[in-house]
Parts: structure tokens; C-alpha cells; sequence
């Protein structure tokens, strides 16, 4: 029988490269923590979550009033960037929609995601309007504002 036989030496520079390979896993591992946390660059397409929102009240008569909105009112997109905009029905039946200046449309309903993907191409002010609460005598304004820069 044939015995496979270490020097010291041999055996210390095994240990170093371990040592040197985990710490790099380590570094490795860290990072990607840090990047998920603080920068989502490099991970695709970039999320921006809205729901439609509502206020309501009641006045001293008796009358109630509501409002209903997105929320945030207003999102912030880079010139050409792609974005997933997925807003959450949680008040309101339904919201039609559609963005000014485009052929985006769509509908957005109680307890259901609806995912927009936005990319644009020219600055400006682009306006998400809620058709069924367009403005205050339609119990809105439901406008959100996309600016892009
Ligand atoms: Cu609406």
C-alpha cells in the first residue's frame, strides 16, 4: 500500500488558498447584499408600485364626499429607462385609464394588479388619467403625473 505523504509546506499552502477562497466568497456575498439594499442598478427593469387610493368624509349635514386618487401622485422616470408601473386596486371598483399622449390604456380593479410597462422616449409631463374620475364633479381628480427627464 502506497501512502500519499504532505509536507508542511504543502499542506500550509492548501490552507492559504482556502482561506483566500472563502474570504472572497465572503466579500462576494456581502456585496450582493449591499447591492440589493441600497442599488437596484444592473437588475433589470425597475418597479414602481402605485394603488388607487380614497378619501372620503362626512359633513356636518350629513352629506359625504369622496375623492379618488393614485397614489403616489407623482412618479419619476429617466428619458428612455424602463420601468414596470404595477398598481394595486384597493378602493374603487374599477379605473379605466389611459396616458395622455400615448396609446397606453387600461384597467385597473378591486384586489388586482395591473402591470404597465412605461418607457419614454421625449421629456415631459406624461398625465394618468382615471376616465370614470377624470376631475372633482366625477368624485376625482384621479391624475397621476410622469414626469419624464
Ligand atoms: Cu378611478
Amino acid at each position: 500500500m502506497k501512502f500519499v505523504v504532505f509536507k508542511k509546506e504543502t499542506l500550509l499552502f492548501f490552507l492559504a488558498i482556502g482561506v483566500v477562497l472563502f474570504s472572497l466568497s465572503a466579500w462576494f456575498m456581502l456585496k450582493a447584499g449591499d447591492t440589493t439594499v441600497f442599488n437596484q442598478e444592473g437588475k433589470g427593469i425597475r418597479e414602481i408600485h402605485m394603488v388607487t387610493a380614497e378619501f372620503s368624509t362626512k359633513m356636518k349635514n350629513g352629506k359625504e364626499m369622496e375623492a379618488y386618487r393614485w397614489d403616489p401622485g407623482t412618479v419619476f422616470l429617466e428619458k428612455g429607462e424602463k420601468v414596470r408601473l404595477v398598481i394595486s386596486g384597493i378602493n374603487g371598483e374599477e379605473h379605466p385609464f389611459y396616458i395622455e399622449g400615448t396609446k397606453i390604456k387600461g384597467k385597473v380593479k378591486k384586489g388586482e394588479e395591473t402591470v404597465v410597462p412605461l418607457q419614454f422616449e421625449k421629456e415631459g409631463t406624461y398625465r394618468l388619467i382615471c376616465k370614470i374620475h377624470s376631475d372633482r364633479s366625477k368624485n376625482g381628480p384621479m391624475i397621476a403625473y410622469i414626469v419624464v427627464d
